[in-house]
């Protein structure tokens, strides 16, 4: 059985990476490819319910670390009981945010050092990495403006602009260092723009892996 590819979509908050996962997936599924689509933190119900407690706003400051170990506690449930059977089942995986998220977010955003996300990258994935990374990427007030019309805010989504434009220079500097394995679409385009480059990049992805 060929393994099946690992893609992560990637971005700061409201750039469309939901929406767009469930484009890529329906690309997929009409070239006949079967596809898991799951999200972090969560895609299982233990890691789903670290996800609660890490988005819950809450009184009690959250230390760096804290938010850290959690997301890599999550993670490790979902990459060893979910994501990896999948993969060697052939199936491709489709993931809303994965590791970059933590280097963007801990690292860039909090100011974790990267060296200390990357330990805990080793020690959780081994050498297991995306196989493509798909960056959706725009000003950081444009995604902002798309996702705040949803009511309240949760714990990452109360952060200033600031925050999160630490977190999209983290975002566009990893990218830069690998150009083959990240591809950066512009989302601020109009939808229907960003959904053809998103289908017709996983359409390349399908024909490169035949
Ligand atoms: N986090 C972390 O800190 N460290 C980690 O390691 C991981 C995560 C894994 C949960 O993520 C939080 O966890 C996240 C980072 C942190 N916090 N933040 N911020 P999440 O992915 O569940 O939450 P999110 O980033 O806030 O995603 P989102 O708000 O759901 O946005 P999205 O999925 O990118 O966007 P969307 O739902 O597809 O689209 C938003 C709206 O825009 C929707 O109405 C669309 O119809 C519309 N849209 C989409 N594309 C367009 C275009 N091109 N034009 C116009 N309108 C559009």
């Amino acid at each position: 059985m060929k393994r099946g590819q690992f893609i992560t979509f990637e971005g700061t908050e409201g750039v469309g990476k939901s929406t767009q996962l469930t484009n890529a997936a329906k690309v997929l599924r009409s070239e006949g490819i079967d596809v898991v689509v799951t999200r972090e933190p969560g895609g299982t119900p233990m890691a789903e319910a670290i996800r609660e407690l890490l988005l819950a706003p809450r009184d009690e400051p959250v230390h760096e670390l804290t938010e850290l170990l959690l997301m890599f506690a999550a993670r490790a449930q979902h990459l060893h009981t979910r994501i990896l059977p999948a993969l060697e089942a052939g199936q491709w995986v489709l993931c809303d945010r994965f590791t970059d998220a933590t280097f963007a977010y801990q690292g860039g955003g909090r100011g974790v050092p990267m060296e200390r996300i990357a330990l805990l990258e080793n020690l959780v994935q081994g050498d297991i990495r995306p196989d493509h990374v798909i960056l959706l990427d725009a000003p950081v007030e444009t995604g902002m403006a798309r996702a705040r019309h949803r009511g309240e805010l949760d714990r990452f989504e109360q952060e200033a602009v600031s925050f999160f434009q630490r977190i999209r220079d983290t975002y566009l500097e990893r990218a830069g260092k690998a150009p083959d394995r990240y591809h950066r679409i512009d989302a601020s385009a109009p939808l229907a723009e960003v959904s053809e480059q998103v289908a017709s990049l996983v359409r390349s992805l399908v024909a490169a892996s035949r």
